[in-house]
């Protein structure tokens, strides 16, 4: 149990240099304008009506700078401080000259105040207040966001906190947000229209040619061009565009976290990117898991570990010589890194690590993970299969046919060694067939003990699902009554993506429909080679990763050509949002509805 007195500190108070003071009694956030300097965050709000106003202004960081999207003049915005069993007005102002909404990520609540146009309410329209009212009942980390077109993209996030009711079963004496974002001067809809002209390899600036260092031979690049994708195709949009912020602080920006040594310093993780995975670790110093989307985990102490878009996890370091330690979260491509500085005084630096090697695709994430041992029916260990993952150059030796991925029939008609790049028969009926679908995973294993890519052969350890248990059991004692299969479909050629290979507009008037406090097991099935941050609004589900409890999540990371499943009981009434979290991905299609029946709806 806490017994240590709690000394909060955050970062805004500790920040060396950059902050920019309000000059006029009218701050520009008020005003909307255009032309106001935005400030870093991030400041602190609570209390049982709080006020947040949506405006514009301008960001720099490092040597870029451009039109960024403020709440309360920072970005990121204001950490909302709640407390679990509180009463509390959120009264959002829209002061942009178009709509706007926020989500309050991980929040439990009445579907009406979701904040999700569209779905849960109309969107707040320009000089307009929406209050969402509502009791708060969990603690935890949790984010909130813009759900109106690409606004997030821009700066409009921040932290939520939820104090727990009780004593907090984390032993902690000092804590930190730690919100890791982009800032890009380029307009978000240029970058959607540039990915969707030139499909995801727009802004791969690591796309291998020639004369690159990647360790591909002249055979495996033919085979990767072959298929017109490319080993190194990891995030859409890479450091060529986006400064990595931490807490709206980029590299240069020298973000310091003070604490006194022999502190267990709680640091709660928020990934609020729009397009970005990243790997963190603190050279030097062990990081104990506590906290996972919010829910209390059994502690797990690791060295590394890869948080998707919009998961969060909270982790307790506790550093105790008096020297410096650099925070580093290294983009999954390794194309950029953010940076902070946890030391003891103010001043002190730690050595930046360089940025590693970018991984590189393996046939685990084409979805044939089953095929080098024979057991194309998904039967497939997965942790054999993490360590036996085929190479580029064992693909190579099977020396394929030219592949047009956008000729179906060619496609389907493709022999692989009885392996198929796009066999449709292996999906169910529900999945569309058309231009939105050049992938069909052949077994799709759950990879839930994968670490994430590029961190499988590190020579420290690093956190994946399987570790995760939650920290108290359930109440749920039930086992699913349904199971239900969604694929996870795309195109990357075209930046299409989808949900069954029905792209979202085509599908608004066809929600996933669940009974209320219907128990399902839920499976997710990755037909493209990227990972997927899936995240469903309004719920925790359990992740199904072996554990006796099985722990609440909000959102899943489903791995390249892979699987994972969780179970939920859908006991809150409404219209969800369930979608990729990867904002670009959402834009295209990547995004249902969820709708949990009424219980009075049913008895009539
Ligand atoms: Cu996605």
């Amino acid at each position: 149990m806490l017994s240590i007195p709690r000394r909060r500190f955050l970062s805004s108070a500790l920040i060396a240099g950059g902050a920019v003071g309000f000059s006029s009694a009218m701050p520009a956030w008020a005003r909307g304008a255009m032309s106001g300097s935005v400030r870093k965050g991030i400041d602190e709000v609570s209390g049982s009506s709080i006020d947040l106003a949506i405006g514009r202004g301008q960001f720099s960081t490092g040597g870029r700078s451009g039109g960024a999207i403020a709440v309360n003049g920072t970005v990121p915005g204001p950490l909302v401080r709640l407390r679990e069993g509180q009463d509390v007005r959120l009264n959002v102002t829209n002061n942009l000259d178009e709509d706007s909404s926020i989500h309050w990520h991980g929040i439990l609540l009445p579907f009406q105040f979701d904040g999700v146009p569209g779905v849960s309410f109309p969107g707040i329209k320009p000089g307009e207040t929406f209050t969402a009212p509502f009791k708060v009942r969990q603690s935890g980390t949790y984010w909130w966001h813009s759900h109106s077109g690409l606004q997030e993209q821009a700066g409009h996030y921040g932290p939520i906190i939820v104090d727990p009711a009780g004593a907090d079963p984390v032993a902690f004496d000092r804590e930190y947000i730690v919100l890791l974002s982009e800032f890009t001067p380029m307009h978000p809809h240029v970058i959607m229209k540039k990915l969707k002209q030139q499909g995801g390899g727009y802004f791969n600036y690591q796309q291998g040619t020639a004369t690159d260092d990647y360790p591909l031979s002249g055979k495996e690049r033919r085979m990767w061009s072959k298929m017109r994708m490319m080993a190194t195709d990891i995030l859409d949009v890479t450091a060529s565009t986006y400064t990595y912020l931490i807490n709206g602080h980029g590299p240069a920006d020298n973000l310091e976290l003070l604490y006194n040594p022999g502190e267990r310093v709680r640091l709660r993780i928020i990934n609020g990117s729009a397009m970005t995975f990243f790997n963190l670790r603190i050279p030097g110093l062990p990081m104990t898991v506590v906290q996972a989307d919010g829910q209390n985990v059994v502690p797990v102490e690791t060295d590394e570990l890869q948080i998707g878009v919009a998961e969060t996890y909270d982790v307790v370091v506790q550093p105790t010589a008096d020297k410096a330690f650099t925070f580093v979260a290294e983009s999954m491509d390794r194309s950029g890194m953010g940076v902070a500085t946890l030391a003891p005084r103010a001043g002190m630096r730690a050595e930046v690590p360089a940025l590693r090697d970018p991984p590189i695709l393996t046939m685990a994430d084409m979805g044939m993970a089953g095929m080098d041992h024979g057991s194309p029916d998904g039967a497939t260990d997965h942790s054999q299969m993490d360590h036996s993952k085929m190479s580029a150059e064992d693909m190579a030796k099977m020396d394929m046919p030219s592949m047009d991925v956008n000729g179906g029939d060619n496609m389907a008609g493709m022999d692989m060694s009885g392996m198929k790049m796009r066999d449709t028969s292996m999906l169910p009926p529900d999945v569309k067939v058309g231009p939105g679908l050049d992938m069909v995973s052949m077994a799709a294993p759950d990879r839930m003990g994968y670490p994430g890519l590029g961190l499988d052969n590190v020579e420290h350890r690093v956190l994946n699902y399987q570790q995760l248990a939650a920290l108290t059991p359930g109440k749920e004692k039930r086992t699913a009554s349904r199971k239900m299969e969604i694929h996870l479909t795309g195109n990357m050629e075209r930046y299409m993506w989808s949900f069954d290979g029905k792209k979202f507009s085509a599908v608004s008037d066809d929600p996933i429909r669940f009974a209320y406090n219907e128990r399902v097991r839920v499976k997710l099935v990755n037909d493209t080679m990227m990972a997927h941050p899936i995240h469903l609004h309004g719920h925790f589900f359990e992740l199904v990763n072996g554990q006796d409890n099985q722990p609440l999540k909000h959102t899943v990371i489903v791995q390249p050509g892979s699987s994972a499943t969780f179970d939920l009981t859908a006991d809150e009434v409404g219209d969800w949002a369930f979608h990729c979290h990867l904002l670009y991905h959402m834009h295209s299609g990547m995004f249902q509805i969820v709708t949990v029946a009424s219980p009075l709806g049913a008895q009539s």
